[in-house]
């Protein structure tokens, strides 16, 4: 045998770099469901379903196409239940060269394999994960000498490095890099949203569906109607689908929020991206395609590009230059506990009970659900940073720590102190009123701001914003928001205050 060769749950390409130059007769690629990865989290029933089925097919697909494979099915009784007991057995068995791996998406796993070379007593090779527009280096060179990192700017080289959306002499296309300010519209059921892409569960996934269902059965959420892509031409299938019926909508809708639908216009692409079944560039110059055909508007395809080779790209380079310091930031000084109700939904909040049962149902919810709502709440409760990432980490399909950490605390948190973003993401119960039908149908009120039924985001905004003063007085995004809170009377600020605090000390009960 020349080499192993390990592939993660979230490696599922035939591009990746670890299968560069291998030979299908001598080398041994594997493949290993294991308790270790299974349960550094909560990880949601549909996320376990997903990984594991996909994984199958990647296994069963490499066989086809002639690999030889060692695949590790789950089993509570398996002897290796970490990827290192599975390495190690195969190396005393096999004696390879070498492990060939491509590096992790996870500081704590990277940590671990960066180690295995001592313990294996043979040579570990890392590749870098090509899968990504920037690569590491690249970004930590961008970065370089600035203080605060600024989206937009990054995502500016982005376009000019892949030319999505350029013309042929170096110009945006449209004339303005970003079309932002016109994707904020409410929506009201009308056009109607498609729905999600749909496959029917298979063989393998129904096993995998019964797996989770028998040996996880604590893990938040639940497996009932799975219908998530298992296998690189179903994921193509789901891109194919977004184009013809969301896209168009998409850039409109992106900020809306709905108490009826769980996904409106969005792609539901993530978990397709951050596994391998779907190529980032691939999916943008489909999307770029579909507005140079007169399919989709500029104002969404712009929204989406910006997304992936703005935000995911930029969020994966922070991660990388700043661990594994990043995981302990906590500058706004947060020491509450996270509300049980995120694991229950049970909170006569709408907002929040509708944004969390989604999750719980699907493993997803869209990005202003996470940003505005169970995120800003977490926000202006002073969460733990460290609870609600975990929290972010266990329940959506498509979370990975590169991805959902920088997110969580530093895009929803600020516990980064603003390197990531330049002014929390705060706001009160009127944003929320403003983008969704949720507060007609919610026990509180959110034209209150005190008052036993007064919509908690109100006062807890207010809160916020007097206890952080030192922090933010200062930032002229936030001039106007303190002018404002000075602009009131003080027994109002009183009121407010009083209110607030009372929530805090009841969390459990809203
Ligand atoms: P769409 O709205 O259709 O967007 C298209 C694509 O753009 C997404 O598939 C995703 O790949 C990319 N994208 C959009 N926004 C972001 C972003 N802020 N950061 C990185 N990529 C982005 N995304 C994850 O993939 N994994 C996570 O664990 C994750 N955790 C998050 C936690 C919080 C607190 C917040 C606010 C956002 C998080 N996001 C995460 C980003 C975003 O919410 C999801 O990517 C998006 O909701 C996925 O659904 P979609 O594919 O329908 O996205
Ligand atoms: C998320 C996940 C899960 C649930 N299970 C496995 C597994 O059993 N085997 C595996 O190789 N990978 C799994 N993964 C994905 C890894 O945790 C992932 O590679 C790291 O999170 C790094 O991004």
């Amino acid at each position: 045998m020349a080499n192993l060769i390990l592939i993660l749950g979230d490696q599922l390409s035939q591009a990746i770099s670890a299968l560069d130059e291998a030979d299908k007769a001598s080398d041994l690629v594997v493949l290993a469901e294991v308790q270790d990865e299974a349960s550094y989290t909560n990880h949601h029933k549909k996320k376990l379903a997903f990984i594991f089925s996909a994984m199958r097919h990647f296994a069963r697909q490499l066989e086809t196409d002639g690999w030889q494979v060692h695949y590790q099915a789950y089993h509570p009784e398996n002897a290796d239940q970490t990827l290192e007991q599975v390495v190690a057995r195969l190396a005393l068995q096999h004696k390879p060269n070498r492990l060939i791996t491509t590096e992790c998406g996870e500081w704590r796993l990277h940590e671990q394999i960066s180690q295995w070379h001592k313990a294996l007593g043979m040579p570990v090779e890392i590749r870098p994960d090509t899968r990504f527009v920037c690569s590491k280096p690249e970004f930590a060179h961008w970065a370089e000498g600035r203080k605060q990192l600024r989206m937009e700017y990054f995502y500016r080289e982005m376009r000019k490095k892949t030319g999505l959306l350029m013309t042929p002499d170096g110009q945006p296309e449209g004339g303005q890099w970003n079309f932002d300010a016109d994707n904020r519209k409410k929506w009201s059921g009308k056009p109607a949203a498609p729905g999600p892409f749909r496959v029917e569960p298979d063989e393998i996934t129904q096993a995998v569906i019964e797996l989770v269902d028998e040996h996880f059965p604590h893990h938040f959420g639940t497996t009932r109607d799975f219908h998530y892509a298992v296998t690189p031409e179903q994921a193509q299938h789901a891109l194919d689908y977004f184009i013809d019926f969301a896209l168009p909508c998409f850039g409109d809708y992106q900020d809306a929020l709905s108490d009826q639908e769980d996904w409106l216009f969005h792609s539901i692409l993530s978990p397709y991206l951050n596994t391998g079944l779907l190529d980032p560039l691939a999916v943008c110059e489909a999307v770029a395609q579909a507005w140079y055909r007169g399919r989709a508007p500029l104002n969404a395809v712009e929204g989406f590009i910006r997304q992936i080779i703005g935000w995911r790209e930029f969020v994966r380079g922070i991660y990388w230059l700043h661990m594994p310091g990043y995981a302990q930031e906590n500058r706004l000084g947060n020491t509450r506990a996270l509300p049980w109700f995120y694991w229950t939904g049970k909170t006569r909040m709408r907002c929040l009970h509708k944004a969390i049962d989604a999750t719980a149902r699907n493993a997803y919810a869209h990005h202003i659900q996470r940003l505005m709502v169970t995120g800003n709440f977490a926000l202006l409760a002073g969460v733990k940073p460290e609870e609600i990432c975990d929290w972010y980490l266990a329940v959506y399909i498509d979370a990975f720590d590169w991805v959902e950490l920088p997110n969580t605390l530093g895009m929803v948190m600020h516990a980064d102190g603003g390197y990531l973003g330049s002014k929390p993401y705060a706001a009160s119960g009127k944003y929320i009123q403003r983008m969704s039908d949720h507060c007609q149908n919610c026990h509180y009120r959110v034209q209150d701001a005190t008052g036993d039924r007064a919509c908690p985001f109100n006062s807890l905004y207010w809160h916020f914003i007097d206890r952080h003063r030192e922090a933010f007085s200062g930032n002229p995004r936030m001039t106007m928001m303190y002018r404002n809170w000075e602009r009131q009377a003080p027994e109002r600020r009183k009121a407010i205050l009083a209110r607030a605090d009372q929530l805090l000390d009841n969390l459990e009960q809203l």
